[in-house]
């Protein structure tokens, strides 16, 4: 296990797990953890022993939300001129899976980080919401946008102008998480969700995510067009012939990441 300032990073099995270790102010997002995760992902993205990733908090809280004793006294000209967040856009490159294992609070950038990961599990006592509103401030690490398409307008709406907070049940319900797991079992649950993402054809995991995520960037007709070029490539791949030929022959295939 690799402890930087603000986080943890270690290899299981295929699946780079990062943990977010702020627990004295419950992960809050600072500056520093925006900069150590995006360029944790980029190694992680770049080690070929890795096919997917976890990203995940304490048993108290995933992340209360951007760090507010970091902010509370910036101006627009400090906001604008530094850009902290913009840093989290970087997230968006990378090709192989993440997935947000969370318990506890899952608030404000907390919440975002969740949704900018592929898909999040939960467990049963998370607690989802986007209570900028009461900061006097709005979300700005994609929460209305991605909220939103997660969940649909109503909701969204209504957790980002009230402030309220739902709970695992509801996020499951909504639409915002997969899975549902006792709190004991949150992370080892999205291990292994990720572990069986590593095991796949990394090529094809990796346009298979590029291609869901053209879904929320494109008419139905390009994406319908994206996914037949997409699908027409994993024949391009040597997981194509491996995982086809495996079939055929009854065994196990032997997939790799490239
Ligand atoms: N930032 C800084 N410190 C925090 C944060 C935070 N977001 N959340 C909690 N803490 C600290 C508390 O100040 C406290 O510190 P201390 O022990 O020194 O007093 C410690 O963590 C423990 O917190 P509490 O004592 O409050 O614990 P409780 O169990 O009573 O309450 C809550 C837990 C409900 C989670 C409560 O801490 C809370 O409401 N936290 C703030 C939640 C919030 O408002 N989050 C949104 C933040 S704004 C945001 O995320 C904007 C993102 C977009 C920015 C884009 C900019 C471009």
């Amino acid at each position: 296990m690799r402890n930087l300032q603000t986080i943890t990073v270690e290899v299981i099995d295929r699946v780079g797990l990062i943990t977010l270790n702020r627990p004295k102010v419950l992960n809050a997002l600072s500056a520093r953890v925006a900069v150590e995760v995006v360029e944790v992902l980029k190694e992680l993205e770049e080690n070929a022993d890795v096919g997917a990733i976890v990203i995940t908090g304490s048993s108290r809280a995933f992340a209360a939300g951007a760090d507010i004793s970091e902010m509370a006294e910036k101006t627009f000209v400090d906001m604008y001129g530094d850009d902290m967040f913009s840093i989290w856009d970087e997230a968006r490159t990378i090709k192989k899976p993440i997935v947000a294992a969370v318990s506890g609070f899952a608030l404000g950038g907390g919440c975002e980080l969740a949704l900018l990961c592929d898909f999040a599990v939960a467990a049963e006592d998370a607690k989802f919401g986007l209570p900028e509103i009461k900061l006097g401030i709005i979300p700005g690490i994609g929460g209305t946008q991605r909220l939103t398409r997660a969940v649909g307008k109503a909701l969204a709406m209504d957790m980002i102008l009230t402030g309220r907070t739902i709970d695992a049940r509801e996020a499951m319900q909504s639409g915002l998480i997969s899975r549902i797991f006792p709190s004991s079992d949150v992370i080892t649950g999205a291990i292994e969700a990720a572990r069986i993402i590593a095991s796949y054809n990394g090529p094809a995991v990796a346009l298979a995510k590029e291609s869901v995520n053209s879904a929320f960037e494109t008419t139905l007709s390009q994406g319908l067009r994206h996914e037949r070029r997409l699908f027409q490539a994993t024949f391009a791949t040597e997981g194509q012939k491996e995982g086809m030929r495996a079939f055929l022959e009854k065994r196990s295939p032997q997939f790799t990441q490239r």
